[in-house]
């Protein structure tokens, strides 16, 4: 069988309808959903599968509880998982339920396929049933005995069934994974497989009496029995793109580029899976990728912990592209991931209110000002453009690898990279000193350096925030048909168009503002009074003193000390530098946006050859400087007193 070399297949797990689902269906499926949007910028033939599994016990007794037939159970649940898809603007090409005929014929085929070439034998299963809850359990998950679920006594009883002959496949199975290394990723699920592997392998019990469970797909030679679900459900990956209905559409996807799973059905998928595609003899997907577990802070999520996480809330709260962000950027593929909202918080806050929208305000703002709101052009180079184009196009090399290789956060964080850059840019070149000497030639150049290193950031965060990105693009003049970006554009520097008009500036990513609950100074209230005494001051000497309210719009180390930050601030009426003592204090990177409290009427001073025009307020707390903020969205150039 061939496939078009460049297309791209890739799929999640189905998920059980009767669940709700949580952050970790949210995140299989954004991150399908963001290599499937990178190989269409890309130019790649895309398809991506999802859906439900909606066979078995949970979904027949739910329904039972509710009188209503297990049909009408799934279409009432299966919404929840639809409408959370939608919120999260995932952009599955089919949604693929395991209840319709498409699917269930499929099964069948392949069942009586199987049957036919002595694959499928009938024989005794002996084991372990409790009768309550009419399920079979193996030795190693019974608790003292007894049945994990009710505690009750569990029965040794004999049931026929059907048996799926996989220990037949091992070796062939063995043999295949050790052949072809990325089959199965990261290299320590392979291992694990293959540990898994050293016990000789069972032969899988695919069938149900129906006397015990009837909700699932008949066997097609034998009217008294249902299909194990797990059999049923894997072949979903092949039942959707065609396989038997549409030989054409069958080709062109087959065999699949990559099934994305999470960690806890690596069996089914690299032992199950394979040997029932070499049994019905159809080449095995290229590539099962198993990622790692989001944990909730330390601990495993779980209803009886009561500590799920709602996607669907966190989208409500902070916006889809913040949770697809974080999501992206906080879990390395293969590893665990731990979400809390505090870790959620901050990550926003410094990589996007801080970092990218800031950088955007910035240049923008000054493109209004001194441009008539029209990307200017670029003229000769500088060092420190030259080192920005540099640093914006590694990222995109970085973020090409990070997709192949699945670092996703590898690829983010290089981008990251290259948005501090860009604001350390506007630190160096200062484009308002630029502006205030009227050296437009220079100015032009830093803005349209910087808004076109901003071109190529949105085109590679277009897959993982495409809502943000796209209103990135337009505010940076970019038009509507273009607004789309293609990958290969953000190999060139310099498309952006000058001359075209800028759109609105938009508040990208507004700050999110933490609560802190004021700690009580407790009885060091009369001490301060009395200490304080002998040093009464006059309303008029305080008078004298003109604080405001100023932006932090740019930070950055004064080079040779150890103490010093160069801070530019907005005062409202101008934009100003304010030589610091907080370097041991903050980073500058989270000092942007801050609207902190300034002397305004301070004597310039020079400070380590650098000019300070002003003060800025900051509580000492042993070592360590907390600055003086100001709550809730006060403008600079407040007056405070
Ligand atoms: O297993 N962290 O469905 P399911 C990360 N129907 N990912 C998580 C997670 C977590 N804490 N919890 C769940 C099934 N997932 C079968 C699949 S496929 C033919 C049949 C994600 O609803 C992860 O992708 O239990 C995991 O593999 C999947 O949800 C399990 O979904």
């Amino acid at each position: 069988m061939t496939q078009t070399p460049s297309s791209f297949y890739v799929t999640t797990p189905i998920y059980y309808v009767n669940d709700k689902p949580h952050i970790g269906h949210a995140y299989t499926t954004i991150l399908a959903d963001v290599i499937s949007r990178f190989h269409r910028l890309l130019g790649d033939p895309t398809f991506f599968l999802t859906g439900t599994d909606e066979h078995g016990q949970k979904v027949e007794q739910a329904a039972n509880k509710k009188g209503i037939t297990p049909l009408e159970q799934c279409d009432s649940t299966v919404v929840r998982f639809q409408d959370l898809w939608r919120k999260l603007a995932i952009t599955n090409d089919d949604f693929i339920r395991t209840t319709e005929e498409r699917h269930k014929q499929i099964v069948s085929k392949i069942l009586q396929k199987l049957y036919d070439q002595g694959e499928i034998y009938k024989a005794d299963y002996i084991g372990s049933y409790c009768v309550p809850c009419e399920r079979f359990f193996t030795e190693k998950d019974l608790v003292e005995g007894n049945c994990p679920d009710c505690n009750r006594p569990v029965e040794q009883i004999v049931e026929s069934n059907y048996f799926f002959k996989m220990s037949k496949h091992q070796d062939w199975l063995i043999e295949y994974i050790n052949n072809n290394p990325d089959f199965i990723q990261p290299s320590h699920r392979r291992n694990e497989t293959l540990g898994f592997l050293r016990q000789p392998l069972d032969d899988l019990c695919i069938s149900r009496p129906k006397v015990r469970l009837s909700w699932g797909i008949e066997l097609p030679f034998d009217a008294d029995y249902v299909c194990y679900v797990w059999f049923d459900a894997l072949i979903n990956y092949i039942s959707a793109p065609g396989y038997i209905t549409d030989d054409q559409s069958f080709q062109k996807w087959w065999p699949a580029t990559c099934h994305l799973i999470g960690k806890d059905i690596l069996t089914t998928h690299t032992v199950y899976w394979p040997i029932m595609l070499n049994a019905i003899g159809i080449d095995l997907p290229k590539s099962i990728f198993a990622h790692g577990w989001w944990l909730v802070g330390k601990d495993k999520m779980g209803k009886s912990r009561g500590n799920v996480v709602d996607p669907m809330e966190v989208c409500n709260r902070y916006g889809t592209d913040a949770f697809r962000y974080f999501l992206l950027a906080e879990m390395t593929p293969g590893n665990d991931a731990s979400f809390t909202e505090k870790a959620f918080i901050d990550r926003y806050n410094t990589d996007l209110a801080d970092g990218l929208g800031n950088m955007l305000n910035r240049v923008v703002q000054l493109i209004n000002r001194h441009f008539d709101g029209k990307i200017p052009s670029s003229g000769l180079l500088e060092s420190d453009d030259a080192e920005l184009q540099t640093e914006t196009l590694a990222a995109v090399k970085v973020m090409e690898r990070s997709i192949t290789e699945m670092k996703l956060d590898r690829g983010l964080e290089s981008v990251m990279k290259v948005v501090r850059a860009c604001n350390r840019y506007f630190e160096k070149t200062a484009p308002w000193h630029l502006a205030k000497e009227k050296n437009i030639d220079r100015l032009s150049t830093v803005l349209y350096t910087a808004a076109d290193s901003l071109r190529i950031i949105s085109a590679l965060l277009y897959p993982i925030i495409p809502e943000k990105m796209n209103i990135m693009r337009s505010a940076l003049g970019i038009c509507n048909n273009n607004i789309e970006p293609k990958l290969a554009d953000t190999k060139t520097w310099g498309m952006l168009e000058s001359g075209s008009k800028i759109g609105d500036l938009p508040s990208l990513f507004p700050r999110i503002l933490v609560e802190k609950t004021p700690k009580s100074n407790g009885g060091n209230k009369n001490k301060i009074k009395d200490a304080d005494d002998q040093n009464l001051i006059e309303i008029t000497d305080f008078a004298k003193v003109k604080l405001i309210t100023a932006r932090i719009v740019s930070a950055a180390k004064v080079e040779n000390t150890k103490k010093l930050l160069k801070l530019m601030v907005d005062s409202g009426n101008d934009t100003r530098q304010i030589i610091a003592g907080i370097a041991e204090s903050y980073e500058p990177d989270n000092l942007i946006n801050k609207t902190i409290i300034i002397v305004s009427n301070l004597k310039p001073a020079t400070i380590c050859g650098n000019k300070s025009e002003g003060m800025l307020l900051a509580a000492k707390n042993g070592k360590k400087l907390n600055l003086i903020t100001v709550d809730g969205g006060c403008n600079a150039g407040a007056s405070v007193g």
